[in-house]
């Protein structure tokens, strides 16, 4: 019973400390005059979803401070009564302390978003004390990173403290240190940035992983011309931030890691459980591979209550950094009209799939999107993230079916309408024709993801059990041996040049030796692709893993054109979940377009599956002047 009242108390808690409640919604029924059997008690009514406070520029500019630190709070487990104590890295803002996530960004084109940055997580550990197996990590050593913003990735060296920009290529002994370092971040968004959910977060080499998969992210919407349509202003908006924190439970879990129960300290409890380990599957014929319960805004399953007839805005942003998410509303359209930050005209349409195709809308970690909901029915509905297969093989791992959110729709009336296609759409999103391709230089170029695996070390440091099973089983999934990396890389060479003939580039490989060996250092992002400012370029993105890997760049964003080798309808995306099944006689492709545009310098390009990222999946991009 003191777990309830904990639990009440960290509601109070999110209010005091920045969060708000979604809406003007908090109506018990017997006030909303409802007569629906479905809707029959206060508490089933009641609205739970809670959000981060929104900060929004004015006159141009939006100015906050962020500061890094442990938040030490109860999380809930797979079942929201499971209360789980935590001490875990997060963000407070201004004078706020730390919470579940940052306050939501609202910005606009031609906006400047200063934000300051201020690490009070406390020195890091001493590194030979350090000994985890994947210990390339300063876990408390940070930056930050605006996730999909078209903004410039250098610094400002001409005031008289250098500004950042949306920099991430700190090198192994920079980055901004624990007990009290800071930096001043500046993004100025150009007048045509394209209007739709982004997040910041950190990307830090080595230690992302950790910290996003504490609490350390936040949104950042920006706004345009189709925020401004009377049907879009008048509709509530929602953004749902889903968050995998993930914390050891156990000793069980944790094995000779030495961690504390409710921490995350060391990459080693991420890639020994890289899905997770709260929700079970129950699927026979799949990999028993768990998922860590997904929250929204640190809420476990929340209860959003909405007047039939209403249309809601909702801003989904997937943060986990291994995930997956099938979005699912149970009877009811969602309305799909940005593709991460970017937006189309037409909406694209997910109908209830559970007795379907079971296709939902995907998001692959760190992927986004904007959507339309009009409620028509009075009831209770859930939002769902169907099962997901995150890989193909013999033994597919297939994270489970998760209730995400409950949907209460009362019988009171609200009349909406969605707005109308076509939408207004940025100039920026341009189709990139084969002309304009050709004119921006037509080069190609061909990345290669692929992991490798160190099954000898794995075994010979975890001790078997059934829980450990998963993670074996995902690592001999995802590579073999090492002696296969100089083999595949001439084979796929090979293969590439049948496919697209001899003017392809040769492959580039972006691979993660999945665990290092002790105190191995693994280089930071020392692979360099060299692009000339203002080329138009088509790379094709090759995945010789059976896992579907995530392929994220910074800064410009993708004009996808074909999937496999086959054209399809083109989009515009900034984190591309690979096709999985690939291997490395046939790995899976994607191929797309980008305009290397408006920015020089150096960001990077990774997977956005951050532990691998951490492990070495990741390069330099450099954009160099004419
Ligand atoms: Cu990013």
């Amino acid at each position: 019973m003191s777990e309830v009242n904990a639990s009440a108390n960290s509601r109070r808690d999110f209010i005091r400390t920045g969060f708000s409640l979604a809406s003007s919604v908090m109506v018990p029924v017997s006030l909303a005059g409802c007569e629906q059997r479905e809707v029959s008690t206060h508490s089933e009514a009641l609205q739970t979803f809670l959000q981060p406070t929104v900060l929004e520029a004015k006159n141009g500019l939006l100015e906050v401070t962020l500061k890094a630190s442990y938040f030490s709070t109860r999380i809930p487990g797979a079942y929201p009564q499971d209360q789980y104590r935590v001490s875990l890295r997060a963000y407070g803002y201004d004078a706020q302390p730390p919470s579940y996530s940052g306050p939501t960004l609202v910005v606009r084109g031609g906006d400047t978003l200063r934000i300051k940055l201020i690490n009070d997580l406390p020195v890091n550990p001493p590194f030979l004390a350090f000994r985890d197996p994947t210990n390339y990590i300063k876990p408390n050593t940070t930056n930050l990173h605006t996730h999909g913003l078209h903004v410039f990735p250098g610094i400002y060296d001409d005031a008289q403290t250098p500004e950042y920009g949306d920099y991430v290529v700190d090198p192994n002994y920079g980055g901004v240190m624990p007990a009290g370092d800071s930096r001043q971040y500046v993004y100025h968004i150009p007048k045509d940035h394209p209007e739709g959910p982004f997040y910041y977060h950190p990307q830090y080499h080595g230690s992302s992983a950790i910290q996003v998969a504490s609490l350390m992210s936040g949104a950042i919407l920006v706004r345009g011309p189709v925020d401004d349509l009377p049907e879009m202003a008048q509709a509530t908006e929602l953004v749902f931030l889903f968050q995998a924190p993930y914390f050891s439970v156990d000793t069980l879990f944790n094995g000779d890691l030495g961690v504390s129960p409710g921490t995350l300290e060391k990459l080693a409890q991420l890639t020994r459980h890289p899905t997770g380990q709260g929700l079970k599957n129950n699927i026979s014929g799949v990999a028993s591979v768990d998922a860590q319960p997904v929250l929204i805004n640190g809420v476990r399953q929340p209860t959003i209550v909405l007047q039939c007839g209403e249309v809601q805005r909702w801003r989904f942003i997937n943060t986990q950094v291994f995930n997956y998410l099938n979005l699912n509303l149970d009877s009811h359209v969602i309305k799909q009209y940005t593709t991460d930050g970017w937006g189309s005209a037409l909406y694209q349409d997910h109908a209830d799939a559970r007795s379907k195709d079971g296709d939902g809308l995907l998001l692959a970690p760190g992927g986004r999107a904007s959507a339309l909901v009009k409620m028509d029915k009075p009831g209770i509905y859930y939002l769902r993230s169907l099962p997901v297969k995150m890989s193909e093989g013999h033994l597919p791992i297939i994270l489970p079916e998760d209730i995400l959110a409950k949907i209460v729709v009362l019988a009171s009336t609200k009349a909406m309408s969605v707005p109308q296609e076509p939408l207004p759409v940025s100039s920026f999103l341009s189709p990139i024709t084969d002309e304009e391709f050709a004119n921006g230089g037509g080069k190609k170029r061909n990345v290669i993801f692929r992991m490798l695996g160190n099954e000898s070390l794995l075994s010979a440091q975890q001790p078997k059990s059934a829980l450990n099973n998963a993670s074996d089983i995902f690592f001999s999934l995802t590579g073999r041996a090492e002696d296969l990396y100089q083999y595949s890389k001439a084979k796929v060479h090979q293969q590439i040049a049948t496919v697209f003939g001899a003017s392809a580039q040769k492959p580039f490989y972006v691979s993660a030796p999945k665990i290092v060996k002790s105190f191995d250092i693994q280089p930071a992002n020392t692979l360099n692709q060299t692009v000339i400012f203002e080329a138009v370029e088509e790379w094709t993105v090759f995945n010789m893993n059976s896992i579907a890997n995530v392929f994220h760049i910074h800064v410009n964003p993708m004009y996808v054109i074909k999937v496999n080798g086959r054209p399809v309808e083109p989009y515009w995306c900034d984190t591309l979940g690979l096709p999985p099944g690939g291997t490395v006689q046939n790995p899976t492709s994607i191929t797309f377009r980008m305009r290397f545009k408006d920015f020089c310098g150096p960001f990077i390009l990774h997977s956005q599956m951050l532990q691998d990222s951490d492990l070495g999946m990741i390069q330099r991009v450099t954009v160099v002047p004419q």
